[in-house]
């Protein structure tokens, strides 16, 4: 598909035969040979231009990809990336490349100056998190190539990945009700989700503080695409408050001017969990733990996060002690959570179909990140509409979890659209499927790998 093509033109990938055949395989041989561009001898960069670090839930993405093609990879995906996690059980949202020139990415190692805190590892990274997608990222990896050596891959990681639970669901309660605050809109992945508009706009800042330094977002990709300076600036301060504690979550509600319970990060924080009792069987350890976790992390992102009126999760911002009103894909990605009660399933499959994300067994457009029907729908910014491979993946799961095979294959379907249309680009047009951002992003060749070998 061109810039300009609808996006919901999958009869062509669905031609039967042949011809359908070598399309699919087309698009395979551009997942792996954009993989095999990225790998950077121990991890895969998101991008070779705009994020050419390893960060966090990219990793994850990745592996699952991987899985299907260079399993080995796939553990040295994970290991690399947990080799880095610090003493108090965090996984850093990016492990720098000493290699790299300084100015490869801003904000680099040198303004999150993490060597200085405690437990950081010997290696340079930031000192915030991402979503925990890891440990059913494993599960997948294990389900897909299982061996000997998957099942050593899970006895190693195993410990790492509960000190990252331990992690969130202690220090990062800081709402005392079962859930993880993320301080900074990056620990989302969803950075300028119009979700972080009214928390963010407690946050001050001054767009002028952008002069003082060298953005590298907008060299390698159109700035109306991306966040804005002003955003910047408050990312910028968001940093160096946390920086400033040294990275410690001790007393965070009274100094720190962001704390949010994303939903995102807690259906992934219950998925976890989920993922972690079918891993402790395979090792050999008690899965009994983690299914009381899972439970009990479901209901509080009920409790917690839940909108009877709207029908959906939203974030609930902890300054306030309020649900943020924003619809965005944040709410519908609990789907990935097993045990969500039938009532929140129901509703947010309503949701998922209603004109504001379109979902259908026949999609004439890919999900978009923010309801489309919102006055300040963005189509072309980041996170503030655009269609992303991740959300729409997990947003996939989750149907194929809760039995809807039917919207699952149209939702599949369109995902492969996108990229056969334009590529492996990093995100889409949601009306016209045309690429935006990166045109070789790791994650949406990852994510197509295992979305075609599940067709
Ligand atoms: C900041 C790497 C990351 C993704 C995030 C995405 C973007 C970074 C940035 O790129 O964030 O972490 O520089 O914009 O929002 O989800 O992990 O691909």
């Amino acid at each position: 598909m061109s810039a300009g093509t609808p996006s919901g033109a999958p009869g062509r990938l669905r031609a039967a035969g042949r011809a359908g055949a070598e399309r699919l395989a087309a698009l395979r041989r551009l997942a792996v040979s954009t993989l095999d561009a990225n790998w950077e001898h121990d991890h895969t960069v998101p991008s070779r231009t705009l994020y050419p670090h390893q960060w966090s839930w990219d990793s994850a993405f990745i592996a699952v990809g991987l899985a299907h093609v260079r399993p080995d990879r796939a553990w040295r995906e994970l290991d690399t990336l947990f080799a880095a996690q610090w003493a108090d059980g965090r996984v850093p949202h990016i492990v720098f490349n000493p290699a790299l020139r300084a100015g490869a990415y801003f904000p680099g190692p040198e303004f999150w100056d993490a060597a200085r805190a405690d437990g950081a590892p010997a290696g340079a990274t930031s000192g915030i998190v991402q979503p925990p997608v890891h440990a059913p990222a494993a599960w997948l990896v294990h389900r897909r190539a299982p061996s000997a050596a998957s099942v050593a891959a899970l006895r190693r990681l195993y410990p790492r990945l509960v000190a990252q639970q331990r992690y969130l669901t202690g220090r990062r309660d800081v709402g005392g009700g079962g859930l993880a605050a993320i301080v900074h809109p990056w620990e989302s992945g969803l950075d300028n989700s119009p979700a972080w508009d009214a928390p963010m706009a407690a946050v001050p800042a001054d767009e002028a503080v952008m002069r003082a330094y060298r953005r590298h977002d907008t060299a390698h990709a159109d700035a109306a695409h991306r966040p804005t300076d002003l955003d910047y600036a408050r990312y910028v301060a968001l940093v160096e408050s946390y920086r400033t504690g040294r990275y410690r979550d001790d007393a965070l509600a009274g100094r720190h001017p962001f704390l949010v319970e994303c939903p995102l990060v807690n259906a992934a924080l219950g998925a976890a969990e989920h993922a972690l009792a079918r891993i402790a069987t395979v090792i050999g350890a008690d899965p009994g733990p983690h299914r009381g976790r899972a439970a009990r992390t479901t209901q509080a992102l009920i409790d917690r996060l839940w909108d009877p009126a709207t029908g959906t999760f939203h974030p609930r911002d902890l300054r306030t002690d309020r649900l943020v009103p924003a619809r965005t894909v944040l709410g519908l990605i609990p789907l990935i959570l097993p045990d969500l009660p039938d009532r929140q399933v129901r509703a947010l499959l309503a949701e998922a179909r209603s004109p504001r994300f379109g979902l259908a067994a026949r999609m004439d457009r890919p999900l978009p990140t923010y309801d489309r029907t919102a006055p300040d729908f963005e189509p072309l910014r980041y996170w503030r509409g655009p269609s992303w491979l991740n959300t729409g993946w997990l947003v996939w799961r989750g149907l194929l979890i809760h039995d809807r095979p039917d919207l699952a294959a149209g939702l599949r379907e369109s995902m492969l659209a996108l990229v056969a249309g334009a590529g492996c680009h990093e995100y889409f047009h949601p009306d016209t499927g045309a690429g935006l951002g990166s045109p070789a992003f790791s994650w949406t060749a990852a994510l197509l790998l295992d979305a075609l070998a599940e067709g």
